[in-house]
């Protein structure tokens, strides 16, 4: 089984490409980054699989120049991937690392010698902790920090990036880390999430201005969409189903494209947010260039007893990837065709993220990944279809690069289109590698 599109399916100008995460394959203990709340999260008993952390990683912090001959050699066209925060600045605040601005100057360089868009994200989770130390995302002045973090990056190396994206989504940052306490910082309190969930809009809307202001452009953010679907027919499943599309969904592109909060979400934050949260609304509200979606499974919701939100997950019935997530391609389209129709419009949409955990057994030196290939299959079918009625869909950025730190599933989760060995740090294509280089080569 091989990819089954070419390039001419799309729009001439539509690109493909591959994400990363910084903390998830940098290695932090190298060049001077400064501690963040994923190392003390992960050095605590019971949050992170074998209580791994990205101390190492995939060591991209010394391998980058053969990672991005991969991507280069792969024919892929953008490389979206982030920069750490407390790598810039140790202390989140302050004076910077100069081997951390070195290495993004270098790695930028080095996309543009292989004909890569440089894609930057700002903020994918590693938080500094002398931040966290101050409340973090529950800390209104967050949102003042951040934007500093972004003007100091930029000042270095946004003359030569294609876009940037503020906040690797919002609905991790907030609901998943603060209310549901499966990441960083790992709590779970309704009123720290509602806190979060508005500092993290405010920090992307304050950081926007001021990279606006400061002449930089194609600026964008990047929401995670999780398709909801009601467990069974009653009122009260769609009812928990359109409160769980609220929390997830329309909890920040609501704010970010129309200014305002769904009613299904206020329900259960309006106490909890900050004094005056209304006066931040335009602000975080400030347009974006483009938006990034990253898009992975469907959850079946039906109602449960107890305070809000008053839900819970239902195993579904369709296959399931290694995360136990369903794979329903058609959540993708649909998604692209409503962010269009109620929150965009003309803007450009990206696919950011897609991609999904397998098995992977190595074997001759490599994965036969079939099952990820027709999971890559079937999604880009969907993007397609999307295009084909109108939606303006300019991209696709496959979940990714390499085999990585997944988070609080350790290195026991394998996403990359390239098996690393996390002994030798080998890198090895695996077949759906093959498949994007083959289906992307242009005629010479
Ligand atoms: C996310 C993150 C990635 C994950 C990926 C697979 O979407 O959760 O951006 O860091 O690794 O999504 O879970």
């Amino acid at each position: 089984m091989t990819l089954d599109f070419r390039r001419a399916d799309f729009a001439e100008d539509f690109l493909f490409g591959v994400s990363t995460s910084a903390y998830q394959i940098e290695g932090h203990a190298y060049g001077g980054a400064g501690s963040t709340h994923w190392d003390s999260f992960a050095a605590t008993p019971g949050n992170v699989a074998n209580a791994e952390d990205g101390a190492r990683a995939c060591d991209h912090y010394h391998l980058w120049e053969s990672d991005l001959d991969l991507i280069a050699a792969g024919n892929f066209d953008v490389y979206r991937f982030s920069a750490s925060w407390a790598r810039v600045l140790p202390e989140g605040r302050g004076t910077p690392n100069p081997e951390g601005l070195d290495f993004y100057d270098r790695l930028i360089d080095g996309m543009l010698d292989r004909g890569i868009k440089p894609a930057l994200t700002l903020y994918h989770w590693e938080l500094p902790s002398a931040l966290a130390d101050l409340g973090g995302w529950r800390n209104p002045d967050i949102a003042k920090w951040f934007s500093d973090y972004a003007e100091v990056l930029m000042a270095r190396v946004g003359d030569r990036v294609w876009s940037t994206a503020t906040i690797n989504e919002f609905w991790c940052v907030s609901w998943l880390s603060h209310f549901l306490g499966h990441h960083a910082p790992g709590l779970r309190d309704i009123r720290a999430a509602s806190r979060a969930i508005h500092h993290v809009l405010l920090a992307h809307g304050t950081a926007t201005q001021a990279l606006r202001a400061a002449g930089f452009g194609n600026l964008g953010a990047v929401f995670n969409l999780e398709h909801s679907t009601p467990a069974d027919a009653t009122p009260a499943a769609q009812d928990a189903a359109a409160r769980y599309d609220a929390i997830y969904n329309e909890a920040f592109l609501g704010p970010v494209f129309h200014q305002s909060y769904p009613e299904r979400l206020l329900d259960g934050i309006a106490s909890h947010l900050p004094d005056g949260w209304q006066d931040d609304m335009s602000t975080i509200a400030t347009p974006v260039d483009w938006c990034g979606i990253n898009y992975y499974t469907r959850k079946l919701i039906a109602p449960a007893p107890g305070p809000y939100p008053s839900l819970r997950e239902v195993e579904g019935p369709l296959p399931k990837t290694n995360m136990g997530w369903e794979i329903y391609p058609e959540g993708l389209g649909q998604f692209l065709r409503r962010v269009a129709d109620r929150f965009t419009g003309d803007l450009p949409l990206y696919v950011t993220e897609n991609g999904m955990a397998a098995p992977d057994t190595l074997a001759g030196g490599t994965v036969a990944d079939e099952d990820r290939i027709a999971y890559f299959n079937a999604h880009l079918a969907e993007v397609r279809a999307a295009a084909r009625d109108g939606v303006p869909v300019k991209g696709y950025f496959a979940w990714s690069l390499l085999d990585n730190y997944e988070w609080a599933f350790g290195y026991d989760k394998r996403f990359g289109m390239v098996h690393v060995d996390f002994d030798s740090l080998e890198r090895r294509p695996k077949a759906s590698y093959h498949g994007f280089q083959s289906a992307l080569r242009r005629a010479p």
